[in-house]
């Protein structure tokens, strides 16, 4: 494992689990997501469809509706709670995240095909004091990130499976995007793809 600070706030960790870490989370994941399943989000104005496919699972899912984004306790399509995180993630989080509380919200993006997503912000969470964790699994994929405005410089690397990032601070309102992902590159998850693992506390803590 390599601990790198490639920014202002940003720490990434270099394949921060091996290959039998990464093996028994895409496992974890496959099985939850029996009970949750992926779908594909509409984008709030347009209503045009991600070509990220989406699932979420702890307490708070996020949602991209045509109504506009939010957090909701109950999957779109089955209407059930989402199922709870995997013990891995919640160790990851307390591992690495510098913050005393639990994450409640882990986004999974599954990248297939020409899926990547726009540059964009996360803050449609509450709680802006928590830095934000990611996991990526599967397909090596060209990440960028820029400052807080939509103009000015970015910079871009490749994550690869095992990667760990860490997003707190200045870079916690960032704009951040995936161009690409590298289809072929891992043969970590069965059938191709990158899963993409993002864990955020959405509301603020009580005192
Ligand atoms: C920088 N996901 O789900 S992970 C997202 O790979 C998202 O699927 C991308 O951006 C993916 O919102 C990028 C890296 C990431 C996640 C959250 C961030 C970077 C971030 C929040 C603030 C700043
Ligand atoms: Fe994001």
């Amino acid at each position: 494992m390599v601990r790198l600070e490639p920014g202002p706030g940003i720490v990434l960790w270099r394949e921060r689990l091996d290959r039998a870490a990464q093996t028994a989370l895409v496992a974890a994941v496959r099985a939850l997501v029996a009970e949750a399943p992926f779908y594909r989000p509409q984008m709030p104005k347009s209503g045009a469809p991600f070509s990220v496919e989406e699932t979420n699972f702890g307490p708070l899912g996020w949602l991209s509706e045509p109504g506009g984004y939010r957090y909701g306790a109950t999957h779109p399509v089955t209407g059930k709670p989402w199922p709870a995180m995997p013990p891995a993630l919640l160790a990851l989080w307390q591992a690495v995240a510098d913050y005393p509380h639990e994450p409640e919200c882990c986004l999974v993006n599954l990248y297939r095909g020409e899926a990547r997503m726009g540059l964009h912000q996360d803050r449609d969470e509450e709680a802006l004091e928590a830095p934000v964790v990611s996991l990526s699994l599967g397909d090596n994929a060209r990440f960028r990130i820029g400052g807080t405005t939509r103009k000015g410089p970015t910079q871009s690397f490749l994550l690869q499976s095992g990667d760990v990032l860490r997003f707190g601070g200045p870079a916690r309102l960032a704009f951040h995007g995936i161009d690409k992902v590298v289809a072929g590159s891992s043969t970590l998850i069965p059938g191709g793809g990158r899963i993409n693992l993002t864990l955020r506390r959405v509301t603020r803590p009580a005192a």
